[in-house]
């Protein structure tokens, strides 16, 4: 069986371990956020595809969620003590070397697509791991500017790291999303899948973001496959990070029904819920989406394997 699963970061990660272990014969294509991507210190850093290909290839610091296991933080100090920074980004020594031979292969006039498969040679992720696109996109928020009336638009990084979301988000902008093209195999895999899953992630900056990359959207609809999502909102909530901020900017409620409607009938044909949010299925189905409730919280392998399990379980039912 052929599964494209649209990622971000630490959802996406955690939801494919449990994929590999229900489905250990499919053949798994990642097509992965790359808006979170940022330049610093002259290096271009993409969390979200380096949090897949930790995390499937045993590198990832598993209480974190994002960066090196066994981290150290040295060239981050010295950087520091020549007054270079930004001092919020925790950039460790092992992860710099990521970056590094990243940067080195797109000055060398490598596609990003090319480079993640040179990382994944190392990694061995398990899976085809493909940025949305190799074109450059940077997701911005819009905020209130503190010094005055008006607005002013920052890196989702900065955002999130810097400013833990703790001040509205006004607009969330894929900036670069409507130039770029699909990298390489990208509306190939979506073609020739037998199902599409969109995992627990971000439904704005993660998920919305590939789905902001033009073509993939219509991929995805003209596959004539099953496409299951399972929701990251569980009890009113995000389990973690700032769906909740992100999704008031684009005018959604942070609940799992409204998300799914959000995703829309044209695009999303079942959704799995968590138990916590069984009342909410009634809802989801009479927008036209096959509803299930679930326990959906990726607390250790065999938890999340069973979510991966169902959602297989729902295509079939859809299909
Ligand atoms: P990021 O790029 O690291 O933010 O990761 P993703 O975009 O892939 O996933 C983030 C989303 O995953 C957040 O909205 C969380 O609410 C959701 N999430 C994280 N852990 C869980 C979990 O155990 N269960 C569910 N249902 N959602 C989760
Ligand atoms: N997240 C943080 O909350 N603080 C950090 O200092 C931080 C550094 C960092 C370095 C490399 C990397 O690949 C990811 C990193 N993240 C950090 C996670 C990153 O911000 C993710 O994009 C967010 O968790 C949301 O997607
Ligand atoms: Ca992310």
């Amino acid at each position: 069986m052929r599964i494209v699963v649209l990622a971000g970061g630490i959802g996406g990660a955690r939801f494919l371990r449990g994929l590999m272990s229900a489905a250990p014969d499919a053949d798994i294509t990642v097509i992965g956020n790359t808006g979170d991507d940022i330049h610093l210190f002259g290096l271009k850093v993409c969390p979200d595809l380096d949090t897949v290909m930790y995390t499937l290839g045993g590198g990832i610091h598993e209480e974190q969620g994002w960066g090196r296991a066994d981290e150290t933080f040295t060239v981050k100090e010295e950087l520091a003590a020549y007054g270079v920074g930004p001092e919020w980004f925790g950039l460790g020594d092992r992860d710099f070397a990521t970056h590094i031979v990243r940067t080195q292969m797109i000055g060398a006039g490598y596609p990003l697509s090319a480079v993640t498969e040179a990382l994944c040679a190392r990694w061995q992720p398990g899976v085809r791991l493909l940025p949305m696109t190799d074109d450059r996109v940077e997701t911005h928020v819009l905020i209130d500017d503190p010094d005055g009336e008006s607005r002013k638009a920052v890196h989702f990084q900065e955002y999130w790291v810097r400013l833990r979301a703790s001040v509205p988000a006004h607009a969330v902008v894929p900036v670069g999303a409507d130039q770029a093209k699909p990298a390489p195999g990208v509306l190939e895999a979506i073609a020739d899948a037998d199902v599409v899953l969109f995992p627990p992630s971000n439904p704005v900056v993660s998920v919305g973001t590939i789905l902001a990359v033009p073509g993939v959207r219509e991929a995805i609809a003209d596959a004539g496959v099953p496409v299951v999502g399972l929701s990251p909102i569980v009890g009113d909530a995000p389990v973690r990070g700032m769906a909740d901020k992100v999704l008031a900017a684009v005018g959604v409620e942070s609940t799992a029904a409204a998300v799914a409607k959000h995703y829309g009938s044209g695009l999303l044909d079942g959704w799995l819920v968590d138990t916590v949010d069984a009342g909410a299925v009634d809802e989801v189905e009479a927008a036209g989406i096959r509803c299930r409730a679930i326990p959906l919280m990726m607390t250790d392998l065999e938890a999340t394997a069973a979510m991966a399990a169902a959602a297989l379980v729902l295509a079939e039912e859809v299909r």
